[in-house]
């Protein structure tokens, strides 16, 4: 069996000028910690941010361009005009309107929609080439939302969907084994957040399979330990918000990651929210409901290059259909 399934479109993205530009749209607690993780990365050689907010851009942008004597040298710009997004190369949306106590999901993504309605189609004018990477909340339907709008080949939109998911697995996976997290491989998939799926199949550390491994050495371990871990997983983002009102520096280093892997061509592979049925990569989900969803996806200069043809148990796959399916309903109700 094929290691990676092909992802349709990947078209080779035309050589760029070899200055790389990303821009941040929303520059709020999201976006800034995404932008000062790129900086202290080196990596991009312009930076442009853009929000509603002009007075605050403006503070956020300076306050950036006082830090140049201890930075890798990135010309910063910003505007509440997307024309200062010219030419990039990656364009890292998480502008959103949150959750009003009280506000039901679809209403939520109703005022996020006439959010990427402003949004998205200038982007894709001034950024025909570039790779739209969405982080706004719901993440899996705005991502939808990002490439109607847009009209780009579905392996340019691409949403930070469990990647974040996956690294906050890692983490407790690690402290629980008493090991280093960088070296735990394990993957959310799924819808972003609460319904997120666990692979367990697929958790190695080391290069040993760590279910297998317990198996061998007929080591017990409790289902309940797992969900308990799964369940601390999902649970981990409420409790940083309920201490400090929004998370904000695992977003910022995850979607740096991703940006690495996608401007280096690092060929790297991380679960992200992508066109995954309405093609052959969720079995099962009917080909005309194109639904973005995360799966282990190899990502390097052209976006998604192919998906990892991960084994999912019956249960997994009943769980990522459910997910499906209320996407889907969802998405329904837009009139996109
Ligand atoms: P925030 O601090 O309120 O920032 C949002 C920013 O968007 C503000 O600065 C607004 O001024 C700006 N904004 C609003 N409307 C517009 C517009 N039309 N054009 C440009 N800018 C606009 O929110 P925060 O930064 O905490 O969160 C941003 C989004 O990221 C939310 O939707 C979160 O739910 C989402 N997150 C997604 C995560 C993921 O894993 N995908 C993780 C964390 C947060």
């Amino acid at each position: 069996r094929a290691i990676f399934r092909p992802f349709p479109s990947a078209a080779p993205v035309s050589p760029s000028s070899g200055r790389t530009k990303i821009s941040v749209i929303g520059a709020g607690n999201v976006g800034m910690a995404i932008a000062q993780t790129i900086l202290t990365q080196d990596l991009a050689d312009a930076l442009a941010l853009v929000d509603a907010n002009a007075e605050k851009l403006r503070g956020e942008m300076l306050d950036l361009q006082h830090a140049a004597a201890f930075l890798p040298r990135t010309h910063i710009a910003a505007s509440t005009d997307y024309s200062v997004t010219a030419g990039s190369d990656l364009c890292i949306i998480t502008a959103g309107a949150r959750q009003i106590a009280g506000e039901s999901r679809l209403d939520l993504v109703q005022r996020n929609l006439a959010l990427f309605r402003e949004i998205v189609p200038p982007l894709a004018r001034y950024s025909p080439e570039s790779i739209i990477l969405v982080v706004s909340n719901p993440v899996d339907v705005l991502t939808y939302i990002a490439w109607k709008l847009s009209g780009f080949p579905p392996n340019r939109v691409i949403g930070s969907g469990t990647n974040l998911d996956s690294s906050r697995f890692r983490s407790l996976l690690a402290e629980h084994l008493e090991v280093n997290a960088q070296d735990v491989q394990a993957y959310m998939v799924g819808e972003h957040g609460d319904s997120s799926v666990a692979l367990w199949s697929s958790i190695s550390v080391g290069g040993v399979p760590l279910l297998g491994s317990l198996e061998k050495h007929q080591i017990a371990y409790e289902q309940e330990v797992l969900e308990r871990i799964r369940r601390a997983v999902v649970e981990s983002a409420y409790e940083v918000i309920r201490l400090k009102g929004y998370t904000s520096w695992a977003i910022g280093y995850s979607v740096a990651s991703l940006a690495r892997s996608l401007l280096r061509d690092q060929r790297r592979i991380h679960p992200v929210s992508l066109l995954a049925a309405g093609g052959a990569l969720l079995p099962g989900v009917p080909p005309d409901r194109y639904v973005f969803i995360s799966l282990p996806a190899l990502l390097g200069r052209a976006g998604v290059l192919g998906v990892a043809s991960v084994h999912l148990t019956d249960e997994e796959v009943r769980r990522l259909h459910a997910s499906a399916d209320t996407l889907w309903e969802i998405q329904q109700q837009l009139g996109l």
